[in-house]
């Protein structure tokens, strides 16, 4: 059976994931997002259903301020003793955390707090005692991969931090994890950063502190020697073992948009590896230490399925859609016939608060999201959303005499009105075309279309705004005049899947 990579598509970043029985549980970063730390279930690593997402309560995530390279860093699921832990940090608000719960399909726990510093936080449990390890500097003020003990019903620390591994001398050692492997104890992590040079490094011991050995061909898995390759920016990982004994590497990686174009819009996404143990008990990963957008395997038997559309019907609020930091509920009405937002005077370069804004990842490079717009007053429409700095929006604007459709490109210092058409009432289907290289904008009223022209995707990339995220297509609504403002009603969404 060929299976296609990436296995989750679009901005889901730092994957991590645990096996409870024959289901495989899988959770990803989500930085300024509300709700946070979205949670996937599969029943053969290949096809991920979501579930909804981990943090779903203010009190779980503090988001005021944060910004797509802040919030909610890398977490980690686990299980144990029949109840699920997901451990993360809030890079904003403050330090490790863990939440947990005994139904995966239902709310988890306030947070509870461990004082070990760094990011990437991970658990690992052993004869009724709880390993907590970070990238982060110990007690003595090293730095590393460092753990302590904890007790798992308070978060208090039972032991001081201790570094344990150094990795293999790359930048950046993060996402650690470890595991015991018949009676072999593994760190795995990633150096590199993560970006072109990132790569899964590991190594293997006789106790929970080490000393670890490192692998001789350390990296075992990176992209960062296939240029012009599709993949790239792979790293960051978990090891699961199937229900057959097989081993697999999750991790992230994303899609450059073009051979040779160093660009990619769609965020860091989640991936899968086949993994190989020797006899002496080091593993390989991949297609020579590589990950592939293809992989034929007869580890796998069932058939994958793509998605094809999403819709009010099919998508739901705090699943799919997400907001940006915690959300001014009175500002939404929202059905799954359509969606009313209230204008309100924040915009999209707001850093602190959250506008009136609602939105669903890009799962591809090619795409066609439409929707009708009904917006009496103000201005509401749709944004291709990578930051507050860089968004393209299509919106139906108030204007002195009637009405318009606007399309303005934001990159950086740059926030220029490139199109304007006069539409003779308040309503207006936008329409937003995904392709590798060029947004395509439109509108149709009354039955005439209008071309607004393109726009260049790789200016919404990750490369230009130096961030964690990936482009997110939002419905917003803004206020633009002292008058009193009136619902935008958006209605017939629907955002298909292109890529060949
Ligand atoms: C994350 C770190 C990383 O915490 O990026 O790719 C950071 N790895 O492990 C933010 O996603």
């Amino acid at each position: 059976m060929t299976y296609k990579n990436p296995v989750i598509s679009g901005f889901f970043p730092d994957p991590s994931v645990c096996r409870v029985n024959d289901t495989y549980y899988l959770v990803a970063s989500s930085f300024q997002f509300f709700p946070g730390v979205p949670l996937f279930e599969s029943k053969d690593l290949i096809n991920w259903d979501m579930i909804g997402n981990v943090l779903t309560r203010e009190s779980q995530l503090p988001l005021q301020g944060t910004n797509s390279s802040s919030g909610i860093f890398a977490p980690t699921i686990r299980y144990n003793d029949g109840r699920f832990y997901m451990v993360t940090t809030n890079t904003t608000t403050g330090g490790n955390f863990y939440v947990y719960t005994d139904d995966i399909h239902g709310e988890w726990s306030d947070p509870l707090f461990v004082e070990q510093s760094g990011i990437d936080p991970s658990l690992y449990f052993e004869d009724g005692k709880t390993y907590f390890m970070s990238n982060g500097y110990d007690d003595e003020g090293k730095s590393g991969i460092i753990q302590c003990e904890i007790d798992i019903a308070t978060g208090k620390k039972l032991s001081k931090s201790k570094c344990i591994w150094g990795g293999c001398g790359g930048r950046f050692l993060e996402s650690p994890h470890l595991y015991k492997i018949g009676d072999t104890y593994y760190i795995m992590a990633s150096e590199g950063g993560t970006e072109y040079g990132h790569m899964v490094v590991y190594g293997k011991g006789n106790s929970v502190y080490g000393p670890f050995e490192s692998y001789a061909k350390n990296p075992v898995l990176t992209n960062r020697n296939c240029g012009g390759y599709q993949i790239q920016g792979c790293g960051h990982a978990d090891l699961v073992e199937d229900t057959k004994g097989n081993w697999w590497l999750i991790h992230l990686g994303f899609r450059q948009i073009g051979q040779w174009v160093m660009h990619h819009t769609t965020g860091r996404e989640c991936y899968l590896c086949p993994v190989e143990f020797d006899e002496s008990g080091w593993f390989t990963v991949g297609e020579n230490g590589t990950t592939r957008a293809e992989f034929n395997t007869d580890k796998i038997d069932t058939e994958q399925t793509k998605w094809d559309k999403f819709t009010f019907e099919n998508t739901r609020v705090g699943r799919e859609w997400i907001f940006l930091r915690n959300p001014i509920m009175e500002n939404y009405d929202l059905s799954d016939k359509s969606f009313k937002l209230m204008p309100t005077k924040l915009n999209l370069a707001e850093n602190d608060n959250s506008p009136t804004f609602i939105a669903i990842r890009q799962k591809e490079l090619n795409q066609t999201t439409e929707c009708k717009v009904n917006a009496p007053t103000d201005e509401a429409g749709l944004t291709l959303y990578m930051t507050g700095e860089q968004h393209y929006d299509l919106a139906v604007c108030k204007a002195e005499n009637g009405y318009e459709v606007v399309k303005r490109l934001c990159i950086g210092d740059i926030c220029h009105e490139d199109r304007v058409v006069s539409i003779p009432d308040c309503k207006a289907k936008l329409v937003i075309k995904a392709t590798n290289y060029a947004y395509i904008f439109l509108c149709e009223c009354n039955g005439e279309v209008f071309d607004l022209g393109g726009a260049q995707t790789k200016y919404l990339s990750t490369e230009i705004a130096g961030n964690f995220t990936g482009v997110v297509t939002g419905l917003y609504a803004v206020k633009t005049s002292d008058e009193k403002s009136q619902w935008a009603e958006f209605t017939d969404f629907c955002c298909t899947n292109d890529e060949e």
